[in-house]
């Protein structure tokens, strides 16, 4: 999220240059300030809802209409405390948090005064001493789950939808924006496919508006085996939301800042860009209350500015301005973080990280979780057996697969419900959703499905140019905006290419709309330059081996960062019913092919033989086939 700031400039480059200049300093808890003031039901409700119909204690966001000069006070408060950014009164600014007390057609209102009020404060800070301040909106994370069920009877079911949750989250920024705020933070995350669906939104809304603002974004991990509450690891969650080319990642809230330190230090070392944490004031005490004193605290987060780990710190959950005063003294003496520069590379994830480093030769990715490549799963799928359709998945993992693909297109089958059903069931399963998703089918609705049910970064599978470069850009678009990596087949208007030439050729073209148009990270490309059936009987076919291995060394040297894959089994097909021949083509070909460039395929990863195992007079003879010697 580069380009077109809508900041005025000079805001902006004030951020930058502060960033660059010195740790941030965010504000404490609005929550624990709030508390502070002691209101009760009435207290809440102010006069202009004074015969509500609901309990409205609690409702703190709801306070910027009926006690805006208190909240506006407790932002001054953090600002003359050394806060540079304070956070807008809007964590559960949303229609679905709003549901809980009836207020959902206040959130544009709570929202627009949030970052107003919030503003107001910014400016007579700066008044005050002249530093400039600048105003986060929060974006909480609503009190829905995307990617886990509440209900343990029921793993697949989800209270909320990425639609749903993008509309929220897309009226909630519009409002922030709308009422002034400089800055957006989705905070808080504890599940991340709740977060991808707040970025998709704030892109869209982008897009609209034309504008762009910096987006922090932060997790939180919520118990001691370091973990989301969706049960990601730091380095997966940053996998999945580094799409969002976010101004900074960082972690809140949570079990304090000794807990946090070490997901802090990981995704310090991780992300090319800011860091910020602000955590909880230690663990909660007896009350469920965060007691830690402000020296505590500030010796704990100074430590953190001392190591180099941040860029930006604040408090969450029990920090005051007594807090924010104490940490921004113990961080003044340290220089920010360094940006690292990080290496290009594939990065994705499912509940852990899968990164294609240059010392892994080849990424298996799972084939059986195919309904048109399984009967046995299919038959699973249409008879509704997901129990059984799940172990096709584990036994898939168990046995190598790195990534799984899933396709289900069938024309029998609700394919984009299938879709979402095995996902969601997926989801549950954390020795399966470990590993990324490979989202395969030829209806585009289907993959969108699919890519609204992943918490992690996926893979596309696929798209191509077959129906024109318009709907080729468009897709592409989409699968940035969801934050997966993506296939491409060597596909075009002509028809699938088959030759050496065509391949290269169509490749080559879709490289450079996405990586010079679209601006899609070349690292994130996979190319599909068509893996077809040999020894066929059909002339033609015979040269359909070599054709793709030669691709594959051409597109490697030509196309820097771009990756290729292929589904290796296609390759066998005149060969069905003998396994033993099918296993020995695939170790022939893969030899080659891995060794001109390939690096990833869909392939049975229970039934991959290493080609010096292959028996030597059936090896010649795969040899003759794959590389059309005879
Ligand atoms: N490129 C990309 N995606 C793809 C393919 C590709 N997705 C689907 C397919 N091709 C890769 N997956 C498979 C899965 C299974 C088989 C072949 C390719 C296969 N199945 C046996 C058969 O049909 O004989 C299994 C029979 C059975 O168990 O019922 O060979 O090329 N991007």
């Amino acid at each position: 999220m580069a380009n077109a700031p809508t900041l005025p400039a000079d805001t902006l480059e004030a951020l930058h240059q502060a960033a660059r200049a010195r740790i941030l300093v965010l504000d404490g808890a609005m929550g624990t300030m709030i508390q502070q003031l002691k209101l009760d039901e009435a207290g809440y409700r102010g006069e202009r809802f004074r015969a509500w119909n609901r309990d409205l204690k609690g409702n703190n966001d709801l306070l910027n209409l009926t006690a805006p000069d208190a909240v506006r006070d407790i932002h001054l408060a953090y600002f003359l405390a050394g806060a540079d950014i304070v956070e807008t009164n809007t964590f559960s600014g949303t229609t679905i948090a709003m549901a809980d007390y009836g207020m959902e057609s206040l959130v544009h209102e709570i929202n627009f005064e949030g970052a107003r009020l919030a503003k107001e404060a910014a400016r007579l800070a700066e008044q005050k001493d002249g530093r400039r301040r600048f105003v986060a909106g929060a974006i909480g994370p609503t009190n829905r789950t995307a990617s886990i069920s509440p209900d343990v009877n029921d793993p697949g079911f989800r209270a909320t939808s990425f639609d749903e949750l993008a509309t929220a989250y897309g009226e909630q920024a519009a409002s922030l924006l709308d009422g002034g705020a400089d800055l957006l933070l989705i905070e808080t995350i504890f599940d991340t496919l709740n977060a991808k669906a707040a970025v998709f939104a704030i892109e869209r809304l982008f897009q609209e508006r034309g504008i762009r603002v910096p987006v922090m974004i932060s997790g939180t991990i919520t118990d001691l085996s370091g973990r989301t509450l969706s049960g990601q690891t730091p380095a997966a969650f940053w996998n999945s939301l580094r799409h969002a080319q976010p101004f900074s990642i960082g972690l809140n809230c949570a079990l304090g800042a000794k807990e946090m330190r070490a997901h802090i230090d990981e995704l310090s070392r991780l992300a090319d860009t800011l860091v910020c944490a602000y955590p909880n004031a230690g663990l909660p005490n007896e009350f469920g209350l965060y007691d830690e004193s402000p020296a505590a605290m500030a010796k704990l987060v100074g430590e953190f500015a001392a190591s180099g780990l941040v860029n930006i710190v604040g408090g969450c959950c029990g920090t005051t301005p007594d807090h924010i005063r104490a940490i921004a003294e113990a961080v003044a003496p340290h220089a920010p973080r360094v940006v690292p520069d990080i290496e290009p590379m594939l990065r994705l994830s499912g509940l852990e990280p899968f990164e294609l480093t240059p010392i892994i030769p080849f990424v298996n990715v799972g084939e059986r979780t195919n309904v048109t490549g399984s009967a046995r799963f299919r038959k699973l799928i249409t008879n509704g057996d997901y129990t059984a359709a799940l172990a096709v998945a584990r036994d898939q993992v168990e046995n190598g697969a790195q990534v799984i693909d899933i396709n289900m297109d069938e024309g029998l089958l609700d394919s984009e419900k299938a879709m979402v059903t095995f996902l969601n069931l997926l989801a549950a399963e954390p020795d399966i959703a470990r590993v990324p998703v490979m989202v395969d089918s030829s209806k585009w609705s289907v993959i969108e499905a699919g890519l609204k049910c992943i918490q992690g970064k996926g893979i596309v599978n696929s798209i191509s140019m077959k129906e024109g470069e318009e709907a080729f850009r468009h897709h592409a678009r989409l699968v940035r905006a969801y934050g997966a990596a993506v296939v491409v087949m060597a596909f075009d208007e002509q028809g699938q290419a088959d030759t050496y030439e065509r391949k290269v050729e169509i490749c080559s073209r879709a490289y450079r709309i996405l990586v010079d148009e679209v601006g899609f990270p070349p690292e994130d490309i996979i190319f599909d330059p068509n893996i077809f059936a040999v020894a066929t009987g059909i002339e033609e076919h015979a040269g359909y081996g070599v054709a793709f291995i030669e691709a594959v060394r051409a597109i490697r040297q030509q196309l820097p960062h771009a990756h290729i894959s292929g589904g290796v089994s296609n390759l066998s097909f005149s060969f069905r019913g003998n396994e033993q021949v099918r296993e020995a083509m695939h170790a022939v070909f893969l030899y080659h092919a891995i060794s001109a460039g390939m690096d990833m395929g869909i392939v049975n990863a229970g039934q991959l033989a290493p080609y010096s195992e292959i028996e030597p007079e059936l090896r010649d003879a795969c040899e003759d086939v794959v590389l059309n010697r005879r």
